[in-house]
Formats: structure tokens, sequence, C-alpha cells
């Protein structure tokens, strides 16, 4: 299959991008490599060092003898966005090149404005590109769990069924995201579900949980392959921030209670998940929505988790209930459904203490790397 993966440069593209190479399908990745230049403007880093995305794919080549082209270019630019279809007419476009930080989301007006346009934009383009280049082409747009927020009913895969006043029908699952970041989530299964409906294209919408970890088998081939690690205030996630905080023996910056539930899963899990979605293509004018998690933990239980694991390695750190720099529900009901990737194949890889461990000394061996001063949050929802 010849699959686009479109941010292939980034933290769940790369690794994705090389997987389904490996695997015989024909991949090219689309990137305006801005991700690199957001470091350069927060004065951050990778806690891994990254490659340039040339040197990367020459690497794949060198180690696997398979090729990944690469376009340099942004998917707000259609003229480029058309050429890249016209060239490689893609049966699968995978879509992670958005801004996915919600706190970069939340800094000013400038950022929300540059989110929502970057990726709202982004992805009609991809919309219109699919309609008038490659109409067969199967969108797989990546999506987020926090679409659905945090409701006081179970979260249900899309869609559930409302009985209201004696009638029923099946509807989009309401959506109550919890920032600017997350907003654009939504609108993009909007115009998705929209375009589905009127031209007749194929969507799998994958509403994806917290992604942990940062190797895959591909990855860790070379350290050129070597995938990035967010860990700052702004794009670094939970657990991995807790992750490289006691690499430093820095106390873990649960926020608030730290009771708040979300749905996590390993970056090996990512990957495959979008294998699976590749190989089980949406039909015409449908639009499909998969949760894309494997478990949930409150943030205060995956603190306990790595301080248990890093008291092991001789890492003696304890937690500090931060005041919350976001405005987010800390008590919650939460249980969120997620059998349809399962029942196409998806073996999870749950969260060991072997698997915090393996990230926990690969962050030891570049803790030099880490700057300090990016690890306390610095930016406040009000
Ligand atoms: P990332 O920032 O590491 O990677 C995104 C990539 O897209 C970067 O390489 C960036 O340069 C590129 N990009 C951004 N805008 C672009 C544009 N307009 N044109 C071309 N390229 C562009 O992010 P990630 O963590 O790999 O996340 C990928 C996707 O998965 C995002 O859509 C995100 O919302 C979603 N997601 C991520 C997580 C997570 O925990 N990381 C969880 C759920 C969903
Ligand atoms: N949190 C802490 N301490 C920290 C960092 C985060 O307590 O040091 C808490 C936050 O308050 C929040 C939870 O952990 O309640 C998750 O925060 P996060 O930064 O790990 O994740 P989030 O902002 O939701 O965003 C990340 C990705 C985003 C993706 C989303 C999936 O950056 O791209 O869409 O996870 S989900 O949360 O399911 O929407």
């Amino acid at each position: 299959m010849k699959i686009i993966v479109a941010g292939g440069d980034g933290f769940c593209g790369w690794p994705t991008a090389l997987y389904l190479s490996k695997q015989g399908h024909d991949v090219a990745i689309l990137d305006n490599l801005v991700r690199r230049k957001i470091d350069d403007e927060l004065h951050s880093n990778s806690v891994t060092p990254i490659a340039s995305l040339e040197e990367r794919v020459a690497k794949w080549k060198e180690v696997t003898g398979k090729e990944i082209k690469t376009f340099i270019g942004d998917l707000n630019h259609y003229d480029f966005l058309t050429q890249v279809f016209q060239q490689f007419e893609p049966d699968a476009f995978v879509h992670f090149a958005e801004q996915r930080s919600a706190p970069y989301s939340m800094i000013d007006r400038d950022h929300a404005v540059y989110t929502q346009s970057n990726n709202v934009i982004g992805n009609l383009n991809v919309l219109y590109a699919i309609k008038e280049l490659a109409p067969e082409c199967h969108l797989i747009k990546l999506g987020t769990m926090g679409e659905y927020g945090t409701p006081n009913i179970d979260i249900e895969e899309g869609y559930i069924e409302i009985e209201h006043k004696g009638r029923k029908d099946l509807l989009p699952y309401p959506k109550q995201p919890g920032s600017f970041y997350h907003l654009s989530k939504v609108h993009d299964s909007h115009n998705i579900q929209f375009a589905c409906k009127i031209w007749g294209i194929r969507a799998t919408d994958l509403n994806q949980g917290v992604v942990y970890g940062l190797h895959t088998d591909e990855t860790k081939l070379d350290s050129v392959l070597n995938n990035r690690l967010d860990y700052d205030g702004v794009y670094g996630t939970a657990l991995n921030r807790f992750i490289t905080q006691a690499a430093i023996d820095h106390d873990l910056t649960v926020y608030g209670s730290g009771k708040q539930t979300r749905a996590f899963l390993n970056i090996e899990d990512t990957v495959r998940c979008v294998e699976i979605a590749a190989e089980n293509p949406a039909d015409r004018g449908e639009f499909r929505v998969f949760n894309q998690f494997t478990e949930w933990f409150s943030v205060k239980e995956l603190a306990d988790k790595v301080q248990k694991v890093a008291k092991e390695e001789g890492i003696d750190i304890s937690s500090t209930h931060l005041e919350n720099p976001r405005v987010e529900n800390e008590d919650h009901y939460y249980n969120a459904v997620n059998t349809k990737l399962r029942d196409l194949g998806l073996e999870p890889h749950l969260l060991t203490d072997e698997v915090i461990r393996d990230i926990l000394r690969t962050v030891i061996e570049q803790k030099e790397r880490i700057i300090q001063e990016n690890v306390l949050p610095s930016i406040s929802w009000k």
C-alpha cells in the first residue's frame, strides 16, 4: 500500500513511518519541520538527540534497504499538497501533522490562532486533496480522547444512541474538550464527518489517549533512528514528564489533587493501531471512529508508579501537588470504551514497571541534556 505519513518527523509519526515501511508498505513522509522550530522558540529540546530527517531516512535505507521518500512542506500550502498527491498517489493518508500541545495553544491569542488555523485548515486541505485527486484514498486522522472531555457517563467510540421524547437516533458523541488545541481536533472531526457525507470520502478518526514511551523495535536499530522525547512543561506529556523528572531527582509535578484520569497507550501500540486502521479501511462515505488507548490511570497513580520504580533504581523522589495551571475537573467519573481496535487484532503493551524502568534508564543516559528551567509548568489556562 502507498501510505503518506504527514507529521512523519514527529514523536508518533517517525516510529509509525518506520513500522509501516518495515511491514512492506511504500511510505512517504510529509512534514514542514515546524516542531523543530518550536523547540527553538521554547528554548527546549528532546531528551534524546534527534538526527535531521534527511539523516534519519538515509540511515533507514542503509540499515534495512528500504526507501522512505520525504516531502518537506506545509499542509496549509495547497499547491504543495496537490503536488504530493499527484506524485505519490497515496492509498492511505495518515495525518499526524498538527500542533498538538494543549499548553502551547493556551499561551496567548497568537498561539491559539496558530493552533486552530494550522490544524483546521491543514486538515481541510487534506480533505479537498483527497476529494479532488485521490477519492479512494483512506484518511487515517489522529484525533484525541480529550475531544470527549470527562462526562459523567461512559465514553463510547464516536457515537451514542440517544432516546429523546420517544424517538431514538445514533448521534455523534457530545464533545467537551479542555483547550484550544483539543477544540481544534473537534473542529477537524466535524469537517471530516461532513466531507464523508457529501463527497463519499473514507475516513477513520483515531481518538488517541496520551502516548508514553519512545522506543519501538525500529527506532532501536540505530541511534540515528532515535525517536524524540519531550519533557518540558509545554510538550512533555504526563508519564514521560514524570520519568524525566525522576531521572534528574526532581519532585514529580502532579497538578492539583492528581485525581484527574486520562486514557494512555504505549508508542508501540500507536504504530500498530495505525497499521490496523490502514489494513481495514473505512468504506466510501464512512466516518469511522476508534478510541485508541489501552488503559486509563489517574495522574497520581502514574506518579506513584514512577516513584516506586525510581526507588528501586536508587532514586528517592516524591510528588508535589502543584496548583493546577489548567482549568479541568479533577474529581470525575471515567469509563471509556476501546473495543474496536482490539477486535481488529490489537494486542496491548501494558504499563508495567519494566516499561517505566526501560524509559527511565534511557533518560538517565541523556540526563545532562535536560534543561532544568523547562520542567515546571509555565502556562496558565486563566
Ligand atoms: P509532534 O509535534 O511530535 O509531531 C507533529 C509533526 O507534524 C511535527 O513533526 C511537525 O513538524 C509536523 N507538522 C505540524 N504542523 C504541520 C503542517 N501544517 N504541515 C506539515 N507538517 C506539520 O506530535 P506527536 O506527539 O507526534 O502527535 C502527532 C499527532 O497525534 C497529533 O495530531 C496529535 O494531536 C496526536 N496525538 C498525540 C498524542 C501524544 O500523546 N503525543 C496523543 C493523542 C493524539
Ligand atoms: N499533568 C500533570 N502534571 C504534569 C503534566 C500533566 O498533572 O506535569 C496532568 C494534566 O493536568 C492533565 C493530564 O496530566 O490532567 C494529561 O496532561 P498531558 O500534558 O499529559 O496531556 P494532554 O495535555 O491532554 O495532551 C496530550 C498530548 C495531546 C493529546 C492528548 C491525548 O499532548 O496531543 O491529544 O495528550 S488526551 O489527553 O487523551 O486528549
